[in-house]
């Protein structure tokens, strides 16, 4: 007998000594990362946007399309796009960051899409909100979730499914959810949901369902697939924490000029601006430092205005580069709860799924004599 399980492989985590391989590979050439000197602009140009599709991106015709709403709800509805574009419109700056950035540093590291630091975007997302359109299907007041469901399919860890996650009733009605269909002022394109997909500000990539089709009020907690996934838990057999909202992350625009191979950044002697971005999904970014030293010494970064209240903030701070010498650049976010990334450089602390890890974005930087 064949089934699914001879096709489809368990997760792992890599051996000691064990490289990056050809699997790992053929996801990151489907799901790329954004240039981090890309950092400098407040949106992230069109096409630049990290990109995480675990099936295929499934075609869907916008002039068939429709969204379906329905289970615990008073009236059920089909709505197409011109109905769903000719709703209340509203245009709003998110940046939205895989759950899995910085997982291929890790040790042991998790075998799935290899991300260092680039698994980042903020798009201008426009759309209708989604709360609105629930209310006036007539929600039920015992409903629990609400299921969204995208119109790719395949197989993972031996299950066949669609892509589905769901959010708890009181953040879809609410928590500036919204159903977009474009990003920076253009239609979306095929790779980011299109027609339409969800946007949940604040929350990990995985709750931003891509090619909507479906969304169920459910009155029992959904435990499909995606939703036992994405949890922090240091053996397949716990049941671990669900991952939510986005923790603080400050990344640098790399400075100067790189080394084609190793990436290290090279500067000359002189005066330079550090610059980058941070971003924290559970509330404003209150502070960025800023180590050139590997960490032995600290300094406060100037903070820029966010680009939105649920998108990242442009940190700068000046270096007066006097000797030459290796470098070892690197920042830290902090968010007005408390949250924080580390002083150290040492490893982040490590979950099998390599989720939600707070590694620091170090930066080796030689200035020559
Ligand atoms: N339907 C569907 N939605 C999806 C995914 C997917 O594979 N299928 N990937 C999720 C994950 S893990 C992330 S990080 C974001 C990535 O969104 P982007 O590719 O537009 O950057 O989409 C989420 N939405
Ligand atoms: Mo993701």
């Amino acid at each position: 007998m064949t089934s699914l399980s001879d096709v489809s492989v368990p997760s792992r985590v890599a051996g000691n000594d064990e490289g990056v391989g050809l699997d790992e590979l053929a996801l990151a050439t489907r799901n790329h990362g954004m240039p981090l000197e890309l950092m400098r602009h407040d949106l992230t140009p069109l096409g630049a946007h990290y990109l995480l599709t675990h099936f295929d991106i499934p075609y869907v015709d916008p002039r068939t399309f429709r969204l379906e709403l329905g289970g615990a709800v008073d009236h059920p509805v089909s709505l197409t796009l011109d109905e769903l574009r000719s709703r209340p419109t509203v245009t709003v700056p998110v940046t939205l960051e895989c759950a899995g950035n910085g997982r291929a540093r890790l040790h042991p590291r998790p075998v799935s899409q290899p991300w260092l630091h680039e698994a980042v975007g903020t798009m201008a997302w426009t759309g209708t909100p989604l709360g609105p359109l629930l209310r006036e299907a007539g929600v039920a007041p015992d409903g629990i979730d609400v299921v969204f469901t995208g119109a790719d399919h395949g197989i993972e860890r031996g299950e066949e499914q669609d892509y589905a996650r769901s959010l708890p009733l009181p953040m879809a009605l609410g928590g500036d959810v919204l159903l977009a269909w474009a990003g920076n002022g253009a239609d979306l394109p095929p790779q980011h949901g299109a027609p339409l997909r969800l946007v949940v500000p604040g929350w990990y990539g995985m709750a931003s369902v891509k090619w909507l089709r479906r969304i169920e009020v459910v009155r029992t907690t959904f435990d499909g697939y995606q939703m036992r996934a994405y949890r922090l838990r240091q053996s397949p057999e716990e049941a671990g924490e669900a991952l939510t909202r986005i923790a603080p992350r400050a990344l640098i625009a790399p400075p100067g000029f790189p080394d084609f191979m190793s990436r290290t950044r090279v500067l000359r002697i002189g005066p330079h601006e550090l610059e980058g971005r941070a971003w924290s999904g559970h509330g404003p970014v209150t502070a960025v430092d800023v180590t050139v030293d590997g960490g032995a010494t600290w300094a406060p970064a100037r903070l820029h205005p966010p680009v939105g209240p649920w998108a990242w903030r442009r940190w700068t701070l000046p270096w007066d580069v006097r000797e030459p010498g290796r470098y070892v650049v690197s920042a830290r976010a902090e968010d007005a709860t408390g949250r924080a990334q580390p002083h150290q450089l040492t490893e982040a602390p490590w979950n099998r799924g390599g989720f939600a890890n707070g590694a620091l974005h170090r930066l080796d930087v030689v200035v020559p004599g």
